[in-house]
This record gives structure tokens, C-alpha cells and sequence, in this order.
């Protein structure tokens, strides 16, 4: 219990920024509060929370301090709780910039993926919440829901194939990180918690998932994460929009 004061962390629960903050937090030993808001109202009570302009999750509050985005907050608690550092001495700026990495088109690959694959599938939006197959009626609501997150997120069939093919190389120059050991080492780093929670919530979409075989980046998923679970089986996206590593 390093910081003296109440820490709390604002959240939506499926939220892979959110589960990089998490991660980070327990990893330094900082007691904390997870407090999901409610979805719809959850961007006004950010920006109520965190200031104009302000909509998204992750935020912590540090006793009175608010802090916003995974990058600002991993980065502001490596000053307040140095032990077990996220940016180890020597190689903390090679760090950083592959968090900043991860922060990037991965994060966004994140969204787009499985919203994506449930679009094809959306009487498995209810596995987010333990319901295995959703009933005609749920899946109608899902069918809608998942159109919306297309629109909001921007994604589109030309989107996805893009990205299905960037995914190859994305996943190799996460081996090439841990090959500098920016993570997957002994002790995780800041690269660990941003990029393992976007590969973990990637991974539960089947038809990518032999991707990652054998990979640091699954590695680093499931061990800070855990066993990835299947969101949408194999055969939503239809296979020649799959590209597997070289
Ligand atoms: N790069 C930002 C991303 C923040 C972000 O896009 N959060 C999403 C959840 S993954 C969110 O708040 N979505 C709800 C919304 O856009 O209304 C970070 O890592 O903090």
C-alpha cells in the first residue's frame, strides 16, 4: 500500500486501457477502488470527473489529483510508487515508447477487431457478460448495438481486411520487443500491461487467434491477464481476410 490516499479507478468493464491501469496498480501493491460507470452516461462522468473535452476511460483520482489515459497514469505512478518500476533503469525510455506503440493502431485494433467479428456473429455479444448464445430477442438488441459501435469506432469491411493483414507484422515486432527485453522478461514493464491487455482482448476472437501462436505477445497476454477466453468462434470473418505470420 504505497500511496497514502484513496485511489479510485474509472472504468467501463470490458475496457483494455482499463485493464492496463488495473494491472499496473496491482503490480505496484496500490490499493484501489474500480468503479465502472455507467455506459451511456459514462462520458459526461468523465468529463465531470476529469475536465472538459475529457470522455473516455481509463481515469484515477489520487486523493484529490485526477489523472487521465493509461499513458498519463502508468507514467504518473512510476513517480508516486517507484518500487517494482514499469520503466526500468536503462531501459526506460525503449519502454515507454513501445507503451506509446501499443497505445497506438494495437489499441485501436482492439476495438475494431472483436467488434468487427460480432457483427458476423451477434448472438455471442452476450458471452461479455456469461451468456453463451443470446435469444432471438437479445440478438436483434445485439444486431443494432454492434451496427452502432461499427459507426462510432468507423469500422468497415475494407478497415478490417486491413487490418486482419497488419496484424501478422504487428505481432512479429512485438517479438522483436521482447527480444530487446521491453517485456515478457522476468518482471513486466509498462510495454507488458499496454500491449498484453490489447492482444488478450484480440486473442478472444477465434479466427485471429492462430496469429499469435507461439508468440510473445499472447504470452505476455495471458500471463498478466489470464486464459483467454473465446468471445466469437472461428468463421466470422471470412478466411481470406485471415493472414497468418510468415
Ligand atoms: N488511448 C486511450 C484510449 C481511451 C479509450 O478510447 N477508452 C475507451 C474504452 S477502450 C472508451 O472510453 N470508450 C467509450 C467511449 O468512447 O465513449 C487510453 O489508453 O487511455
Amino acid at each position: 500500500m504505497p500511496i497514502a490516499e484513496k485511489v479510485t479507478l474509472h472504468a467501463l468493464p470490458p475496457s483494455h486501457p482499463c485493464k492496463t491501469v488495473g494491472a499496473a496498480l496491482d503490480y505496484k501493491g496500490i490499493e484501489y477502488e474500480w468503479v465502472n460507470l455507467d455506459f451511456g452516461k459514462h462520458n459526461e462522468q468523465i468529463a465531470e470527473l476529469y475536465g472538459e473535452g475529457k470522455t473516455r476511460v481509463p481515469g484515477l483520482t489520487v486523493g484529490e489529483e485526477r489523472i487521465h489515459g493509461s499513458t498519463n497514469i502508468l507514467k504518473r505512478l512510476e513517480e508516486l510508487a517507484p518500487e517494482n518500476p514499469l520503466y526500468p533503469e536503462g531501459i526506460a525510455e525503449q519502454v515507454r515508447e513501445a507503451e506509446l506503440w501499443g497505445d497506438g493502431d494495437l489499441q485501436d485494433f482492439g476495438r475494431r477487431i472483436p467488434w468487427g467479428a460480432l457483427y458476423f456473429r451477434p448472438e455471442k455479444l452476450g458471452r461479455m457478460n456469461g451468456i453463451d448464445e443470446l435469444d432471438p430477442a437479445g440478438t436483434d438488441f445485439a444486431m443494432k448495438f454492434t451496427r452502432s459501435t461499427w459507426k462510432y469506432h468507423n469500422i468497415s469491411s475494407v478497415q478490417l481486411a486491413e487490418d486482419l493483414e497488419r496484424l501478422p507484422g504487428m505481432v512479429d515486432e512485438i517479438d522483436a520487443m521482447a527480444e530487446q527485453g521491453l517485456l515478457d522478461g522476468e518482471y513486466p514493464t509498462a510495454a507488458d500491461f499496454q500491449i498484453g491487455a490489447s492482444v488478450w482482448v484480440i486473442a478472444t476472437i477465434s479466427d485471429v487467434r492462430p496469429v499469435f501462436d507461439g508468440s510473445a505477445a499472447i504470452r505476455v497476454a495471458e500471463r498478466h491477464f489470464g486464459e483467454v477466453p473465446e468471445l466469437v468462434p472461428a468463421g466470422a470473418y471470412p478466411a481470406s481476410w485471415i493472414k497468418l505470420r510468415g
